[in-house]
């Protein structure tokens, strides 16, 4: 068992740094068996720090120190102190130099984090806590220093080597080796360095900026891949397009580089200049790539680019600020995506992936604010919460200030603190002082960890012709949080007259009812509002938390009628959609633990039928409007889910619908078959979507015509979402020979990409007939997976925990006994993905009481693992006190 219980930091504690650094000059020597980096630090004591005589601290982790000196004095070992993790010098004069030399192994490195090796190149990670991996330094977001890199390496080897900034010198040297020197003016936080040296190919482009600067953009990949950078390109130049027309933020050197990188933690880094991503978040063709994945590395580089004003330009002062870059960046490539697309299906799921993920983290165990008060390991920390959440709070001021005042605080927040490293604090103030609004209660959002549940109620008056709602809002408590106060909550509505008119919304009686608007958005501030609509003729049915317009529970005794109305006549295509779940999830929970042959609502079938048949509706919104609410959500949302009852019914209701609907899907399948060649957009990629759901519940019911479909489907797609969507409805057949001549046809086509083979695995580890856990370990030991790979770690023990629901929640506690060993083995070898595996677990205390035992026991058994990690650690005990 672990006995060294790491650190807990806290917000509170902060101090700013004792020492400043304002140059580094690195010197890499890169060889096969590891690397020496120089490094020399000009140093000044802080000015803005009361701890004059503070010694110099620097952070290091896994380095061997060769050597130190300050200003040319090589320093003995008593001159020094070295406590594991940092290097502790007294007495440092006001201002110095220092000369650190650091041996490290980056060809050992399986933690991905600092330097290390992937398909034979060098590549770094630094985010959070990497740099203090490849040498030592004051690693913390607001000490920003001014960098220069020189890389050396074996020419043949590495011909191309990168680091941040423009190339400023190069040439050769002894023995076949060469160097680069790169420059980088802006100064920056450690955790935006970066380094590449391998053999890579490059595509280029340019793009103008608005004031007629050329950029030079690159993207680095493998030979093999030369031929699948077009698309992460164009969306490069489109994002940089957008931020220079929806923010007035222009791109600042000269140069512009991405790299694509197979094994790599999460999906991409926003270096300054040098971005890295995961092969899988750049890597595209048609024949290989998914719509999905399409629409992922479109906003996947735009996030990374609108980094560099979001995140690089102006930073973070301490991690706690997390969501200050994350937060607003990701509200930013979402409303880029949904310019670029359809804005209502990109809200659709932005909701979803809230309302499913982000809520069941703000109420389980590891639940937090978005500006954190405490962590442990900082690598835990990049949650839904910051991300999602911190961007629907940005969302949330966006809306109360409206986009002309948002812009102006945007203007005023990148003026303001240009090459800063600032608070969540900061950016709320430039919002206020840009708009005089005052958003002192807004902050609470900051604050305040949990998810606001909104009660409303109405009634209405014939006689006066008035309309009353109440709201109520509350939050619940979370670990370490109780007694919370209201919070300032945006709340759009509009109101739907019988004929599916929208009704003006008059909030005086005094005022022309003419002139009022059919949708406003109300403020929420206090524990209980009641609003009064007046001249209204007859009773309104509400359409609620239109777009939603805040990340909240909602809770209203619809009745199913409502709901079928609202899903055919509300002119916000969201809250259509939204009907149309809730519609479903009251017709699937009615069911749960019911009889097989339990009525299932004629309604719900109808305004299916009614959707199929929809051609005058954007067939977008009609794609996203057939997905049944997934079991995650469908989980969320119970207390006490029995998975497996939950799961019977879910599949009951789709095969009654796809029974009853059966001519209606072979005839929708057709409809949207054929036409035009293959193209990226919104139209191309709904019919698409259309066609291969009805595949996929057509054979949900086994039928026949379905399945000759899919197996031509299969046989001659062109792109790669009608070969995956025709795989994955065979694979979620009965039809076990054609599953298995599928399956088998694909990895022989395409086992030689990795990102293909990720595919597969993960179409077998989120299926209840190819998923079960001896078809997963078996998974584990096929030629293509690898232990050191974290994409293939995720396309199948995560995919199986994640979405194989009913699998992993197997009544005899397999599915968690098996995660728990795959945590524990990867704990000592990649531990940020360990932790983040474990999430599944972690929701123990939410389950059935069978169920929750038993993940409760597993969970203890990887808390007595020996030397546990601290990521997995923090995660672990938070689940098992909480
Ligand atoms: N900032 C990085 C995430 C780093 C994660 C470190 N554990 C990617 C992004 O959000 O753009
Ligand atoms: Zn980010």
């Amino acid at each position: 068992m672990r006995t060294n219980q790491p650190k807990t930091i806290h917000l509170s504690e902060y101090r700013v740094p004792a020492h400043l650094v304002d140059t580094m000059d690195l010197r890499f020597e890169l060889f096969d068996n590891g690397a020496r980096v120089h490094s020399t630090l000009r140093v000044r004591r802080n000015p803005e720090s009361s701890e004059v005589s503070a010694p110099l601290t620097l952070d290091g982790d896994s380095l061997k120190l060769e050597h130190v000196a300050l200003d040319g004095k090589e320093l003995a070992a008593g001159d020094y102190e070295d406590t594991g993790d940092q290097l502790v010098i007294a007495g440092v004069p006001e201002q110095f130099e220092l000369a650190v030399v650091t041996w490290i192994e980056p060809q050992n490195n399986t933690r991905l984090e600092g330097l290390y090796k992937s398909s034979g190149m060098f590549c770094t990670q630094c985010e959070a806590e990497g740099f203090r991996c490849i040498t030592y330094f004051p690693d913390r977001p607001d000490v920003m220093a001014r960098y220069r890199t020189r890389i050396e390496a074996d020419k043949s080897s590495y011909p191309v080597l990168l680091s941040n900034g423009n190339p400023v010198e190069q040439g050769d040297l002894e023995n076949g080796r060469h160097f680069v020197t790169w420059e980088d003016p802006f100064p920056k936080p450690s955790y935006l360095f970066a380094l590449v040296a391998g053999d890579l190919v490059e595509k280029r482009d340019t793009f103008t900026t608005c004031s007629g600067r050329d950029i030079d953009l690159r993207i680095y990949v493998e030979p093999r891949n030369a031929e699948k950078c077009g698309h992460a390109m164009d969306s490069l130049k489109r994002s940089m397009r957008w931020d220079e027309e929806v923010y007035g933020r222009e791109y600042d050197l000269d140069i512009f580089m991405i790299v694509a990188v197979d094994d790599f933690n999460m999906g991409a880094m926003e270096n300054k200049g040098l971005n890295i991503f995961n092969s899988s978040c750049v890597l595209a063709s048609q024949e290989t790539a998914t719509d999905l994945a399409y629409q992922r590395i479109e906003a996947i580089v735009a996030h990374e680019y609108f980094h560099n004003w979001s995140g690089n330009r102006v930073t973070c002062r301490d991690w706690f600020q997390l969501s200050l870059k994350e937060g607003f960046t990701v509200f930013r490539d979402s409303t880029f995506s949904a310019d670029m697309g359809s804005p209502t299906v990109k809200r659709i799921e932005d909701a979803t992936l809230l309302r499913t993920a982000q809520f069941a983290e703000d109420a389980g165990p590891m639940a937090h604010p978005v500006r954190p008060a405490s962590y442990m390991e900082i690598s835990n920390f990049y949650t839904l919460t910051i991300y999602e959440k911190g961007a629907e709070v940005v969302r949330m001021i966006h809306t109360l200030l409206g986009p002309d005042l948002f812009r102006k605080g945007s203007d005023l927040y990148f003026e303001r603190h240009d090459g800063q490293a600032v608070t969540t604090d900061d950016f709320v103030k430039a919002m206020e002082d840009a708009s005089g609004r005052d958003l002192t209660q807004f902050r609470l959002w900051y604050e305040q960890a949990g998810t606001p549940v909104l009660t409303v109620s109405d009634d209405y008056d014939p006689e006066q012709g008035v309309y009353r709602l109440t709201i109520q809002q509350s939050v619940p408590d979370t670990p370490g949080q109780t007694n919370k106060k209201p919070q300032h909550i945006p709340f759009a509505l509009g109101l739907l007259g019988t004929e599916g008119d929208a009704l003006p919304l008059q909030l005086d009686a005094a005022d022309d009812i003419g002139s009022a608007p059919t949708e406003r958005v109300l403020e929420l501030t206090d524990a209980s509002h009641t609003f009064e609509f007046y001249g209204l003729a007859e009773r309104p049915v509400p359409s609620l938390l239109r777009h939603f317009s805040a990340p909240v529970r909602v809770e209203y005794p619809w009745s199913r009628e409502q709901l079928v109305f609202l899903m055919s006549h509300d002119p916000d295509g969201f809250n259509r959609w939204d009907a149309g779940q809730r519609l479903a999830v009251d017709v699937i929970q009615s069911i749960v633990g019911a009889p097989e042959d339990a009525g299932i609502e004629p309604r719900l079938v109808e305004a299916y039928r009614t959707l199929l048949g929809d051609s005058v509706l954007d067939q977008a919104l009609v794609a996203k409007m057939l997905q049944l609410p997934s079991e995650a959500y469908l989980i969320e949302l119970a207390s006490s889910p029995d998975v497996a009852a939950i799961h019977r019914a879910r599949d009951q209701v789709l095969r009654h619908i796809a029974t009853s609907l059966r001519d209606e899907l072979i005839a929708c399948y057709h409809r949207n078959t054929g036409a035009g060649g293959y193209e990226i957009t919104p139209e191309s990629i709904a019919r698409r979507s259309l066609r291969n759901t009805a595949l996929a519940w057509l054979l949900m019911i086994n039928d026949e015509a379905g399945r000759d479909l899919a197996v031509q489907q299969f046989q001659e797609a062109d792109n790669m979402t009608d070969r995956m969507g025709a795989l994955r409805a065979l694979v979620n057949s009965d039809y076990a020979a054609e599953r298995s001549r599928a399956l088998a046809d694909f990895y022989e086509r395409f086992q030689d990409d990795p990102q293909v083979v990720e595919q597969w695995f993960s179409v077998q580890s989120s299926s209840d007939r190819a998923g079960q856990l001896p078809q997963i370990k078996a998974l584990l030991d096929h030629p293509a997976f690898d232990w050191k790979n974290p994409n293939k770690i995720r396309s199948v023990i995560g995919v199986f925990a994640g979405q194989n629901l009913a699998a992993f929640h197997n009544p005899d506690g397999s599915g968690y006994e098996f995660l728990a060993d795959q945590v524990c083995r990867l704990d000592d070898s990649n531990p940020q993905i360990a932790a983040r595996l474990v999430t599944p677990l972690t929701r123990w205390q939410k389950f059935a009481p069978a169920y929750s035992a038993m993940m409760h026991s597993a969970l203890k058994r990887i808390r007595d693992k020996a030397g546990l990690s601290a990521d997995v650690y923090e995660v672990v005990h938070k689940s098992l006190e909480a």
